[in-house]
């Protein structure tokens, strides 16, 4: 679980990303399987596994994460319609166990999720 993955390749450089926003504490780049036209992923560059893995002394990082992915949806064109996600564990549909928030938008989003 505390293993490297590819995110954290990318964030070291070692791995090719489509980098759309970046700064101290956290890293953002397009998703390389998209699931809607704008499908973004803002990462912290911190190697927290899961966000179940996070802490109080994430709480400001965490906080962070979510302002950045603002910033991503406002950089990208979203306004105010965007959705963002965190699969958290294997059974819920994570696969790259670096945290990351999903920001995801340009079509309409159904709700519940699958
Ligand atoms: P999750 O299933 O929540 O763990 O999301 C992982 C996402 O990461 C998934 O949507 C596909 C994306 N992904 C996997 N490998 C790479 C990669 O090498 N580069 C990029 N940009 N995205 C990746």
């Amino acid at each position: 679980m505390n293993e490297d993955t590819i995110f954290g390749k990318i964030i070291r450089g070692e791995a090719p990303a489509d980098i759309v926003y970046q700064d101290e504490h956290c890293l953002a780049f397009r998703d390389l399987y998209p699931a809607a036209p704008t499908h973004i992923l803002v990462i912290p560059k911190k190697p927290i596994p899961r966000l179940c893995d996070a802490d109080e002394q994430d709480a400001a990082l965490l906080g962070h994460l979510m302002l950045a992915a603002n910033k991503v949806a406002e950089q990208e064109g979203l306004g105010d319609r965007f959705r963002l996600v965190v699969n958290n564990g294997a059974e819920a549909g994570q696969t790259v166990f670096h945290l990351h928030l999903h920001v995801i938008g340009g079509r309409s989003l159904s709700w519940p999720p699958g």
